[in-house]
């Protein structure tokens, strides 16, 4: 078996997660290196783009969160194999890629001009995002946003969700998904019973 080495964040989240996830359901034993942010800070340029997630395999690096999700999502069984559908898993990993990026350039900001920053996206981007999001989930019919199976675009989702609807983002409230995309709050607590997602956080305890 191949050597598998997943360098990101110490922290259950973020772009790394449902790589782990998948990297667990596909029954893969991997290094879960996990860098504190000084740590990152000091050792970033050792990664092509100087960032994380990075997946090595065998040694020779990887980047880019939903390239590597899409692949250890195949390993797993976890990506359609259908064409179109496999399409529509793009899709929504292409969007809450974009939604992520939206909500990352706002983390230098401080005060009043972070408050300003975040109001702005919740007005904007994040609220046309999260109603598109919405509607590949009835696409998806209503369970899985594509391939009506769990994939990985639906690990990427689950933990947006849960970043969102904590309400630990400042000036962002946990009710403002619900605003926008209700449908996410009773999915959020299905994706988190799905079998692999429990076995995967079983695992850690
Ligand atoms: N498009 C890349 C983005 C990678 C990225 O920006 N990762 C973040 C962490 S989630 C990072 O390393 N940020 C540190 C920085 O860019 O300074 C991907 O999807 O992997």
């Amino acid at each position: 078996m191949a050597n598998y080495k997943l360098t990101y964040f110490d922290f259950n989240g973020g772009r790394g997660e449902p790589i782990r996830i998948a990297l667990h359901a596909a029954g893969l034993e991997f290094d879960d290196v996990r860098w504190s942010f000084p740590e990152f800070a000091e050792k970033r340029e050792s990664l092509r783009f100087s960032a994380v997630p990075a997946l090595e395999i065998d040694g020779a690096m990887i980047t880019q969160s939903n390239a590597i999700s899409r692949y250890v999502g195949k390993l797993a069984g976890m990506y359609p194999e259908d064409a179109l559908q496999a399409l529509y898993c793009d899709e929504a990993l292409g969007a809450l890629e974009d939604v992520t990026h939206y909500l990352v350039q706002t983390f230098p900001l401080e005060g009043e001009e972070l408050k300003q920053a975040r109001e702005a996206l919740m007005e904007g981007r994040l609220a046309v995002f999260f109603k598109g999001l919405e509607e590949l989930l009835v696409r998806g019919g209503g369970k899985y946003l594509a391939g009506q199976m769990l994939t990985v675009a639906d690990l990427k989702m689950f933990g947006l969700l849960q970043n969102f609807r904590s309400g630990n983002i400042d000036h962002i409230p946990a009710k403002f998904v619900d605003r926008i995309a209700p449908l996410f709050a009773d999915y959020q607590a299905a994706i988190a019973q799905e079998p692999q997602v429990q076995a995967y956080y079983a695992s850690l305890t």
